[in-house]
């Protein structure tokens, strides 16, 4: 099935981080019963799927081998039987097991870029992938980040991404694309590219837009000084996200995120229900 048919916009991904070190809930759920349940509540609250990730791609994050992954989401998959569940992963070896375990989609920050087994593994198995724009890696990626127009730029890498997923045999309506907010670019150049999400939307695949407690939203509050937006300022840019043709919003906080696009939803509408 189409993504945007097993996914239809708008969609609410929750996050699920089962690290120690992710700059917004790290340490939380370490636990594999606590990953587990939050999981189920993120879905309970009305998440289309839930985001699984056992490797924090936070500036400055330190790589985690893939015994460690592994070890981190095993257990967390294989307790979420009979939810949609995507691999926040950009190895193919953890991808292989998440696929195993049931995950649905394949969460690529390098969009294919970081393990040349992961191309082919996707294309065998039929999963859905989400094709992301990093510059630069995430150790270094907040350094110095350079564009001439940034969205002319994350379009053409999206499009140059997309080409190579089908020319190694992955279906293109299985297929999403983020702008990667956050990943390489300046709080300016973050509101830019959601500000001009059209042009991502006309490249015809459906967007994902995760900005959900990235620093970016303290720096518009004038809260320089931390690096977690609050929830109220991730929920307003989901909705500006979604209002400029987002299908799919990666939040920690899926109710909020939830209630905030249906409203948007609705207006977008005209009328109470569908
Ligand atoms: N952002 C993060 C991680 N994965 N995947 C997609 N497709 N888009 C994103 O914007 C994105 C992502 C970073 O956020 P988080 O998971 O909260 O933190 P960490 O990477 O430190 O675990």
């Amino acid at each position: 099935m189409p993504i945007d048919e097993r996914f239809p916009r708008p969609t609410v991904m929750g996050v699920v981080n089962v690290t120690p070190d992710s700059f917004s809930d790290g340490g939380e759920l370490v636990r594999p019963a606590d990953a587990i349940a939050w999981a189920r509540q993120l879905v309970e609250k009305g998440a289309g799927l839930v985001d699984i990730g056992g490797e924090s791609t936070r500036p400055g994050a330190d790589a985690v081998s893939v015994e460690e992954e592994l070890r981190r989401i095993e257990p967390v998959l294989a307790g979420l039987e009979g939810v949609a569940v995507s691999i926040d992963t950009s190895k193919a070896a953890v991808a292989e097991r998440a696929l195993e375990l049931g995950a649905e989609l394949v969460n690529d920050v390098t969009a294919l870029r970081g393990d040349a087994s992961m191309a082919a593994l996707v294309a065998e198995h039929g999963a859905y992938v989400c094709l992301m724009h990093m510059q630069g890696e995430p150790r270094t990626m907040q350094e110095s980040p350079r564009y001439d127009d940034v969205v002319s730029e994350v379009a053409a890498f999206l499009e140059e991404r997309l080409a190579f997923a089908v020319s190694e045999g992955i279906r293109e309506e299985l297929v999403c694309l983020d702008p990667g907010i956050g990943f390489g670019k300046t709080p300016d150049q973050n509101l830019e590219l959601v500000r001009r999400l059209d042009r991502l939307v006309a490249i015809g695949r459906p967007i994902v837009v995760g900005f959900s407690r990235k620093s970016t939203l303290a720096r518009v509050l004038g809260d320089s000084g931390s690096s977690r937006g609050t929830v109220a300022a991730s929920v307003g840019v989901a909705v500006a996200a979604y209002e400029r043709g987002a299908s799919i919003l990666r939040a920690h906080d899926v109710r909020e995120t939830i209630e905030a696009i249906a409203v948007a939803a609705a207006v977008e509408r005209g009328t109470v229900t569908a």
